[in-house]
């Protein structure tokens, strides 16, 4: 055991009574609803960059965090690895998520970074045995590093693409070897800066290409995960390739993609690109795409991803209510990307952060489950399009549609799409 989270207990369902801050009042792991335990319906993972990489930097200002594992050296890596450990342990989080940069510092070369990758996630394994802690996505972090600052896929410069394809190749690698569930890719700086030096055409080739490399990797390799793209419009570039998750849908359909890769969505980048997350995980579900969730929530002022824990059950209980439409989360979870405020310096914020974040997702599913058991809303939804039942109008055309219009003298009456009644059905179950 290390010191750093020494006197904080082991989180555990007290219900909503207690006063204690380091118990859940709703995230019950084993209450089945739906037929199966929340522990699966939620599938939370710890994102391993905010909580043990990030040190609490803003734009105005550097670190605040001072972390003993903070160094360049494999001992400061392993004493994160048996701090990150110890803090999912405490938190009973089934599983975790990482970017080669987060668990191993960078060395001098390419076969260096890969080694010392080899030799944390080796260090990983027997941690995971004993906890039983999983490996949701693996991914590569393509974009801190100032070799990336005009794109990986997407760079001008062939030698940075050949780069980023071998680093994916070792982050695959490393993820298949954990068992990890999904493999990840987020375009950090595939986008432009200006257009001025932009061939905005060659640049969708590249990242096609991309693209289909990593899945025919994954099928040389045998990889039984599901690879996921996660969209977001804009920041750290003016424009990113991976705008939403219609822009994702139509370039993977550009590349014969669309039935081997699906979305991972995130709350902050929805409303970056001016869409709710309900908005981008139903339209991933009508797609076919839905994968997974990167759970945050973006200060709606600032126009930066600003990555705060959730703390709105409303709004997520609407999240869930789609992903549970959409038939659940599958082989994806619910991926705390956020981190700590930076005045937040306690080893106590990180627990209590967490503790905080799993209990308003665990409220929020109750109210999403006790919508869909009403079955309220899709009986209204039903209703709203029941004029369809037996239509054959799709498969006409304009001349017999013409037709039929003048024939009977059609003359649709306008009906209520009853919007406030729907918002006060909701707050039934969310008020
Ligand atoms: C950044 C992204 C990043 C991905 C993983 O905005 O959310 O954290 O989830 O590279
Ligand atoms: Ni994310
Ligand atoms: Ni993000």
């Amino acid at each position: 055991m290390t010191e750093f989270f020494s006197g904080l207990p082991k989180a555990r369902f007290e219900g909503r009574t207690g006063d204690n801050d380091f118990a859940f009042r709703h995230y019950d792991p084993d209450l089945v609803l739906m037929g199966k335990p929340m522990r699966d319906h939620l599938r939370f993972a710890v994102a391993y960059w905010h909580s043990f990489a990030w040190p609490g930097g803003d734009p105005f200002g550097g670190q605040t965090f001072e972390r003993p594992w903070f160094g360049d050296t494999m001992d400061h890596a392993r004493l994160k690895a048996d701090v990150a450990f110890e803090m999912f342990d405490i938190l009973g989080a089934p599983y975790f998520c990482f970017h080669d940069a987060d668990v191993r510092p960078e060395g001098g070369s390419f076969a260096e970074d890969s080694a010392r990758l080899d030799e944390i996630t080796d260090y990983f394994g027997p941690k995971m045995e004993e906890t039983g802690v999983k490996l949701l996505w693996g991914t590569a972090n393509l974009f801190s590093n100032r070799r990336y600052m005009a794109g990986a896929a997407t760079n001008p410069d062939p030698d940075v693409f050949a780069y980023a394809a071998a680093t994916i190749k070792t982050c695959m690698d490393a993820t298949m070897k954990l068992g990890g569930e999904n493999y990840v890719l987020w375009g950090g700086r595939e986008g432009y800066e200006t257009l001025l030096n932009t061939d905005l055409a060659r640049e969708r080739q590249q990242a096609g290409r991309m693209l289909q490399m990593v899945v025919e990797y994954k099928h040389r390799i045998g990889f039984q995960g599901t690879i996921l793209i996660e969209p977001k419009p804009q920041e750290p570039t003016k424009h990113q390739y991976d705008y939403d998750v219609a822009t994702v849908y139509s370039f993977l359909r550009e590349f014969g993609l669309e039935d081997e890769v699906k979305v991972n969505i995130e709350q902050g980048h929805a409303i970056l690109a001016g869409h709710s997350f309900e908005h981008e995980i139903a339209m991933a579900a009508s797609m076919g795409i839905f994968g997974s969730i990167d759970m945050n929530r973006n200060d709606y002022q600032s126009g930066w991803d600003t990555d705060q824990f959730p703390n709105n059950i409303p709004e997520v209980a609407l999240a869930y209510y789609e992903i549970l439409r959409a038939g659940g989360l599958g082989t994806g979870g619910t991926n705390f990307d956020a981190k700590l405020r930076r005045q937040s310096l306690e080893p106590a914020d990180l627990i209590l952060a967490h503790i905080g974040a799993m209990d308003v997702c665990a409220a929020a599913l109750k109210i999403a489950v006790a919508m869909i058991e009403d079955g309220g809303l899709e009986k209204r939804r039903a209703q709203r399009y029941a004029g369809w039942d037996g239509s054959d109008f799709l498969e006409r055309d304009l001349a017999a549609l013409y037709d039929h219009v003048m024939a009977v003298g059609l003359n649709p009456a306008p009906r209520s799409g009853r919007q406030e009644a729907l918002e006060n059905y909701v707050n039934r179950f969310a008020g």
